[in-house]
């Protein structure tokens, strides 16, 4: 009994076990419709705590999540002065949320429409739009493409594109071990564990060096059982700002295709590591170019801007294209229990823009600002800390890739920037550096300077 007199059995990992093991052995309740001995009888909790009490009563408070929970925090808090450092998402100089001009075109071409109808899509989604995908991360010219072997679903943006890609792996491939890279985006352990796969972790970042851990990543993943599945963050990797160099990226594919591993590339950030899509895709397209499979989940959320749109897509690339039919198919009965089928505006409006030679040149320039104002806030952090004679070495933040700085600081000092200067960032000391600007760079210098000094 808890202080409410309400009987709090059943821990919650007791009650998923069992839930898990009525759904794998199919043994479900026949159906009120199907079963003419079904009665509806009093739940077995109505009544017993009386009117006052929720059946609810036991659920504890969840914590907050540590990246989204910072907005929930930041949003909290009355001061002028506050910073919002912590989602990676797009802000300007003037520290507003952006539609790229593209979009609104887009947008305005599409509601002007009177044949648009809003009908549900198919399960894969929309048929353009997956084709119009797989041609940016696997390029125009990608043979994969030309010979039908890619499997491509519209999915929830990147979030939902892994999901999907992890949940068709625990039911179809035979090694159900995901090795993550160390550190990594925050979600990426619990997606891949509710989608059914066992996750372990590779070596990636070495913080004395601040760069790749090279020697670490590719002795992991010798020693990981051949067939284990590998995600690689395909470009700006989050949280550290670090990617292979081609080099390196070509050590690394040689590893995973002499040992089967098979790839699974987060591509959430294309376009906003140097600015070019072409170029922060290379990592994947090295991947398809030898001939073997791989999995890539792709985002709009950050380099087209739609992030509420949640546009996304999972593209499987197969030997061959009767397997990517069969794929596909397998794909279909993940999806329809899930969400049935995919939102159709965001898809829309990528595929309007990816269709059309100038939009599509309209958006690359505006993609290029976007990632040229990151690096010149890089820049003037870098400078700010520099005259302010801030002890240490902060080349890493201009030499870091992406929407991120991966700064070292420890999870007090950041502790210390919210409460003093209300800079609000995740505790593991990532900054999104797309939420700066010049008129809050020298706020954050400061909070950095005497965060550091104080500990000093
Ligand atoms: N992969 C990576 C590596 C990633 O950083 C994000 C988002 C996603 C996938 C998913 O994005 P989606 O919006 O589902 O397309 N990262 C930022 C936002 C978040 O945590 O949801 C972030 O790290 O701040």
């Amino acid at each position: 009994m808890d202080e409410m007199g309400v009987r709090c059995s059943f821990p919650v990992a007791v009650r998923r076990l069992s839930t898990l093991g009525r759904h794998l052995s199919g043994h479900f309740p026949a159906m009120a419709s199907e079963n003419p001995n079904f009665t509806i009888s009093p739940s077995p909790t109505a009544g017993t705590y009386g009117s006052a009490a929720s059946v609810f009563a036991c659920i504890a408070q969840a914590p907050e999540d540590p990246i989204l929970g910072v907005t929930v925090a930041y949003n909290k808090d009355q001061s002028p002065v506050k910073v919002n450092l912590g989602v990676g998402a797009y802000r300007t100089e003037e520290g507003k949320p952006l539609v790229l001009n593209v979009v609104r075109k887009a947008e305005q071409l599409l509601v002007n429409d009177p044949s648009r109808v809003k009908e549900y899509l198919p399960i894969t989604g929309l048929a353009d739009f997956n084709k119009l995908s797989a041609k940016l991360i696997f390029g125009a010219d990608s043979p994969a493409i030309q010979e039908n072997r890619v499997a491509t679903v519209q999915c929830l943006s990147g979030t939902g594109s892994l999901r999907v890609g992890g949940e068709f792996l625990a039911r179809h491939y035979h090694e159900r071990t995901i090795y993550i890279p160390q550190p990594t985006w925050g979600n990426h352990p619990k997606i891949f564990t509710l989608s059914g796969l066992s996750v372990k972790y590779y070596r990636y970042y070495d913080s004395e060096t601040r760069g790749l851990n090279l020697q670490g990543l590719l002795e992991d993943l010798s020693s990981a059982s051949p067939g284990a599945i590998v995600l690689l963050h395909a470009c700006a990797h989050n949280p550290t700002g670090v990617d292979p160099t081609l080099e390196q990226w070509e050590h690394i594919r040689q590893l995973i295709r002499s040992k089967s591993l098979l790839p699974f590339f987060d591509s959430a950030y294309q376009g906003f590591a140097s600015g070019s899509l072409d170029a922060d895709a290379r990592s994947v397209r090295m991947f398809v170019a030898d001939g073997g499979e791989c999995l890539t989940a792709q985002s709009y959320a950050k380099n087209m801007g739609l992030y509420g749109e949640r546009v996304g897509a999972l593209s499987i690339v197969c030997r061959s294209s009767d397997v990517a039919v069969r794929v596909e198919s397998q794909l279909k009965l993940v999806i329809r229990p899930m969400y049935s089928n995919p939102p159709i505006h965001g898809a829309s409006i990528v595929a309007t823009i990816l269709k059309d030679s100038e939009k599509f040149k309209e958006w690359t320039i505006e993609l290029k600002s976007m990632a040229d104002r990151i690096i010149s806030m890089r820049k003037q952090l870098f400078d700010a800390l520099r005259e302010r004679g801030t002890p240490g070495d902060w080349s890493h933040i201009i030499k870091q890739i992406g929407m991120f700085t991966f700064t070292g600081l420890n999870s007090e000092q950041v502790a210390f920037m919210t409460k003093e200067y209300h800079i609000y960032m995740t505790s593991d000391g990532r900054i999104s550096m797309a939420g700066l600007s010049s008129r809050t760079v020298p706020h954050l210098a400061d909070a950095i300077h005497a965060a550091v000094t104080r500990s000093n």
